[in-house]
């Protein structure tokens, strides 16, 4: 069809067709009744009813753009994956995110960001699913959505609540690391581009000798670290709810490209299980003194995506998109993300998300998965059936099949992680505030926290509340103590 004399297209219907008008209903008469058979209107009302999907039940509001991973060193001796090869510059895809708030909510709200990567290597996706912080609030997946609902909206109320958030905190001695981090400075970044990301769990590295190594991932950002104080992000809450997509999109379409410099500690196997700290609980981090961060390469993100809910909205992170020298660790938080994230793409956007534009692997696809609602893709198979006779797709044991695993064995229990000799609840969160803030940062730490307290959390919350800060730092919850009870 040409284009109209001003070069702008003809409007269609969703079937290419050409359209009357985009202004006036079919009527009898211009004052008559609508006709049903005004085709084109009832599309229009009927797309419209249509747009939603569910958001994510968590990262709902966040941003994205496209860009690639660049190796910057060699670590081949640890790890045969392809992405990570001395040369290798891999396209893809990264989203941002808050976790609590709905898809409007402010991108300023105190919270952890999503990191969620996705690697579209040479074979097959890669999906990194992290956070800007290396630690969690729970070590066990059964706990995650009772922690997320502590953190929303009360049931009758339907408002958010800090006498909820610190409920579960204080009766889940095992947040008190993570919580620490989030009323620090970290709790709050000045944009996506001004955080780290990281891989947060363990994972497991495997290299072309078939050797084995734990690895935690670190991005560190190339712009620098930076923070909103509670006072300027409570302002752009209000002002500018959409600061953080806002700062990403216009610096990327401005050519101000962010990156991020990945390193990753290293833990050789063995070492796993003596480590002074269980290496695989979520809660605790590795102190680099321990096992020094080395570099990888640089991701770039460069390109912003041509439509939000094609590519952002619709995309799809799992980590248990793994490639061939990556594989899970015994962490029962990674453990349980193996499934949920699938499970929530299927309900979320239906069962062949995998075929859409942002999460479709740049690598062959030959599985033998077929039909089902909105499928794009045929399948590549000969036949829908494994083994056959007519061309495969055949699996290789001998080329692909050593899983990436670890010796285990013992009854079925339900019980918490045998305790390595340095576990506990609050000491890392005390080596944090004693060894890591400065005086400057403690101060801002003691004024989040307690205002954040002064803010609806009763007794006898807050007595455990004030308890849980002592149990971190004993100056510092005697002076987040102070603040509150002289509030
Ligand atoms: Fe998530 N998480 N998560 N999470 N998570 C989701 O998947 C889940 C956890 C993270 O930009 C959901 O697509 C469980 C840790 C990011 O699209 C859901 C557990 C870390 C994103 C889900 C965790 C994350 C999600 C909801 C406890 C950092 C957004 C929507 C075992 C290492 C990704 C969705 C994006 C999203 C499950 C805990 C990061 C419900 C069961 C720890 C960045 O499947």
């Amino acid at each position: 069809m040409t284009a109209r004399p001003d070069g702008a297209p003809y409007t269609t219907n969703n079937a290419g067709v050409p359209v009357e008008s985009d202004e006036h209903s079919l009527t009898v008469g211009p004052d008559g009744p609508i006709l049903l058979q005004d085709h084109y209107l009832i599309e229009k009302m009927a797309q419209f009813n249509r747009e939603r999907v569910p958001e994510r039940v968590v990262h709902a509001k966040g941003s994205g753009a496209y860009g690639f991973f660049e190796v910057t060193a060699d670590v081949s001796q640890y790890t045969k994956a392809d992405l990570f090869q001395p040369g290798r510059r891999t396209p893809m895809l990264a989203r941002f995110s808050t976790v609590a708030g709905e898809q409007g909510s402010p991108d300023t709200w105190r919270d952890p960001r999503g990191f969620a990567m996705k690697f579209y290597t040479e074979h097959g996706n890669y999906d990194l699913v992290g956070n800007n912080t290396p630690i969690f609030f729970v070590r066990d997946t059964m706990k995650f959505q009772d922690f997320i609902r502590s953190q929303k909206r009360h049931p009758v109320t339907g408002l958010r609540s800090h006498d909820m958030q610190w409920d579960f905190w204080t009766l889940s001695p095992e947040s008190a690391h993570q919580v620490t981090w989030l009323m620090g400075d970290r709790g709050i970044p000045r944009s996506y581009r001004h955080m780290n990301g990281y891989g947060s769990h363990t994972y497991l590295w495997i290299n072309g000798g078939g050797e084995r190594f734990w690895v935690k991932y670190h991005f560190k950002t190339d712009q620098g670290i930076e923070f909103l104080t509670q006072g300027e992000a409570d302002e752009l809450a209000g002002s500018d709810p959409d600061a953080h997509r806002r700062d990403l999109f216009e610096a990327i379409a401005s050519g101000n490209a962010p990156s991020w410099t990945l390193k990753v500690q290293i833990m050789p196997f063995a070492e796993a299980a003596d480590y002074r700290f269980n290496p695989f609980d979520l809660t605790k981090v590795w102190p680099h003194g321990d096992y020094p961060l080395i570099e990888v390469g640089r991701m770039v993100l460069d390109r912003n995506p041509e439509d939000y809910f094609t590519h952002i909205e619709q995309s799809a992170f799992e980590p248990s998109n793994m490639v061939p020298g990556i594989g899970p660790s015994p962490d029962k938080m990674l453990l349980g993300r193996l499934f949920s994230y699938p499970d929530t793409h299927r309900y979320r956007i239906g069962p062949n998300y995998a075929q859409l534009p942002p999460n479709r692997p740049h690598a062959p696809v030959d599985s033998y998965a077929k039909d089902g609602p909105m499928r794009y893709e045929p399948s590549r198979a000969a036949m829908p059936y494994a083994p056959n006779s007519y061309g495969g797709p055949a699996a290789d044991f001998d080329r692909f099949g050593t899983p990436v695993s670890w010796h285990t064995a013992g009854e079925m229990v339900r019980e918490a992680y045998r305790k390595h000799a340095e576990d506990d609840d609050f000491g890392q969160a005390g080596t944090m505030v004693r060894e890591v803030m400065d005086d400057a940062a403690r101060d801002r730490l003691v004024a989040n926290a307690s205002g954040h307290l002064l803010k609806g959390v009763s007794r006898p919350v807050l007595d455990r509340a004030l308890e849980y800060w002592r149990a971190v730092d004993r100056t510092v919850g005697d002076r987040i103590a102070a603040e509150v009870e002289g509030g």
